[in-house]
């Protein structure tokens, strides 16, 4: 029988109240989020690790401003504060999130050109984390996704998950959004459509 995994993704300080890009009420889930862990066999994590000068940040932008869009190679692009930069603490994970049982982590936004939303694929589509192969090899067929930010990480995941044909739910009260333009409702919709199971 195929296996499920929980997703925890991004829960790291600078997502969290008092970090570069906090995310309201980010660090509320921690309960929630280490009580699912506690009650799944595997458990994954994602972790946004961005090298400094990262091409996603606006600092690398001279003239442009965070949460403005620019067009990269791969299409468009939100600009945002520098975060999660690589070692840094605003890029561990939440103090109180309780992580060790992990069996993988996943980081994402390492190359310097390339944002990634997705625990699957980056920014450009194309790229792949090795994510899916991971899930295969190891007999997993339905993930449940929980962390920061909704609209972004969780509902970019969520969808790649849908395509790599795993039962994908994402448990809404166990993640807090960002909603930058009426991105959560978009991304609510986007998920709904696809397929995915939003408890
Ligand atoms: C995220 C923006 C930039 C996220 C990561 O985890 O949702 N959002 N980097
Ligand atoms: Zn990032």
């Amino acid at each position: 029988m195929a296996a499920d995994a929980l997703i925890v993704v991004d829960l790291q300080n600078d997502f969290c109240p008092g970090g570069a890009l906090a995310v309201a009420g980010g660090d509320e889930i921690v309960p929630l989020v280490n009580d699912l862990i506690r009650h799944t066999e595997h458990v994954l994590l994602t972790q946004d690790w961005h090298p400094a000068g990262h091409s996603s940040f606006a600092s690398s932008h001279p003239g442009r401003q965070a949460f403005e869009s620019i067009d990269m190679p791969y299409g468009p692009q939100t600009l945002w504060p520098d975060h999660c930069i690589q070692g840094s603490k605003g890029a561990d994970f939440h103090t109180g999130l309780a992580w060790s049982k992990a069996e993988l982590v996943i980081r994402k936004g390492f190359r310097p050109g390339i944002d990634s939303y997705s625990a699957f694929f980056e920014n450009d589509r194309l790229t792949p984390t090795g994510l899916a192969g991971y899930l295969r090899e190891r007999g997993i067929g339905a993930v449940t996704l929980v962390g920061l930010a909704t609209d972004f990480c969780v509902a970019y995941s969520a969808l790649d998950a849908v395509k790599q044909g795993l039962a994908t739910t994402v448990r809404l009260d166990a993640c807090r959004a960002i909603n930058l333009n009426g991105s959560l409702d978009t991304m609510i919709g986007k998920m709904r459509d696809a397929g995915v199971t939003l408890i």
